[in-house]
């Protein structure tokens, strides 16, 4: 059984990474961002319900939809949000923009725009933790067009050949761009290619959050315990466009239907729902909590558009040694 605090906490993490993300799109047409943007609005739970799970020395790494991974995993946000006006704060020093997000402290390893190319870094995460008996997880966030590339392949089978603690979590919203996951692989080659590596497999929903918790609290305990790779797969939806800061649905590539009723299942508004039906927080307590948040949000907006744009700082970047 959950507990109220770990529900709470939950939503209060997708509340997060949604104001971040609805800040980034309202600011993005000042053209004051330096970098192209991957929102991940409407596929939160999964960054949360899995991060939730992990301490700062697990590490993680993602892909160019990279925000809510590196916010559930609590990567810091001001930084993040400096790294996209290209400040020397930011936490690749402005260098790399949206798609590198990285958080030493707290185990956000790498993120990588090339697709797929985080996959192997996270597999060498899982093999320091092995080599120097190190009992953490590296977990890896993949879209479904990762699949698509060999180094996937690859990796999968050393993860498994060497026996490697590691989470593969494959985000599966359908769509690689713009083109449905049907024209681009065989018939749920998506479901069984991870089984073909004899790799354990679960299927989850990706917007029911407190399940993804759940569920992978207990596959993360098993990956530790038994040091064996694990894979899940996960049903979600984009409900922006996939680069830029709207909606694109006059665009006509994914069918209206399809839309609405991933809107029905928003990860957010069906935890505002339980929050209020269990009575663990009120409709003003939920008002509050967002005011709150947003008003912080807002201000390191403010704060870093505010700074006067050099160019990134090469001497200042800090970066693994
Ligand atoms: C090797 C490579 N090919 C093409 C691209 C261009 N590209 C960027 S994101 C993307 C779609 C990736 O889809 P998916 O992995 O399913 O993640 P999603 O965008 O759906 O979250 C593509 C094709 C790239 N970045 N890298």
């Amino acid at each position: 059984m959950i507990s109220n605090n770990n529900l709470k906490s939950l939503y209060k993490d997708i509340l997060k990474i949604r104001i971040v993300e609805e800040g980034i799109s309202d600011r993005y047409s000042e053209q004051e961002m330096r970098c192209p943007i991957h929102l991940s609005i409407g596929q939160e739970a999964i960054a949360v319900g899995v991060c939730k799970n992990l301490n700062d020395k697990d590490q993680i790494v993602s892909n160019h939809r990279c925000h809510a991974h590196y916010i559930a995993k609590g990567g810091d946000i001001n930084k993040m949000i400096n790294e996209f006006y290209g400040n020397s704060d930011g936490c690749t020093g402005g260098r790399g923009g949206s798609m590198h997000l990285f958080d030493q402290n707290k185990g956000v390893l790498s993120s990588v725009p090339i697709v797929s190319s985080a996959i192997p870094l996270g597999v060498g995460a899982g093999f320091y933790f092995k080599y120097n008996k190190q009992n953490n997880v590296a977990v890896i966030f993949l879209g479904d067009a990762a699949i698509e590339e060999g180094v996937f392949y690859e990796s999968l089978n050393y993860a498994k050949i060497l026996s490697l603690p590691i989470l593969f979590v494959c985000e599966n919203n359908l769509f690689s761009c713009f083109t449905d996951i049907k024209e681009r692989q065989p018939k749920n080659l998506i479901k069984k290619i991870s089984k073909t590596f004899d790799i354990k497999t679960s299927f989850l929903d990706g917007n029911d959050t407190i399940n993804i918790f759940n569920k992978t609290k207990k596959i993360i305990s098993e990956i530790k315990k038994n040091k064996q790779p694990q894979f899940i797969l996960l049903d979600t939806f984009r409900m922006f466009e996939h680069c830029g800061p709207n909606k694109d649905d006059y665009l006509n590539y994914r069918n209206p239907k399809l839309i609405k009723k991933w809107d029905k299942n928003c990860p957010l508004k069906k935890m505002e729902k339980l929050l209020i039906s269990k009575k663990i927080l009120s409709l003003k307590q939920i008002s509050d909590i967002k005011d709150k948040y947003k008003v912080k949000i807002d201000n390191i907006f403010k704060k870093c558009r505010k700074k006067k744009f050099k160019g990134p700082n090469l001497k200042e970047i800090k970066l693994y040694a």
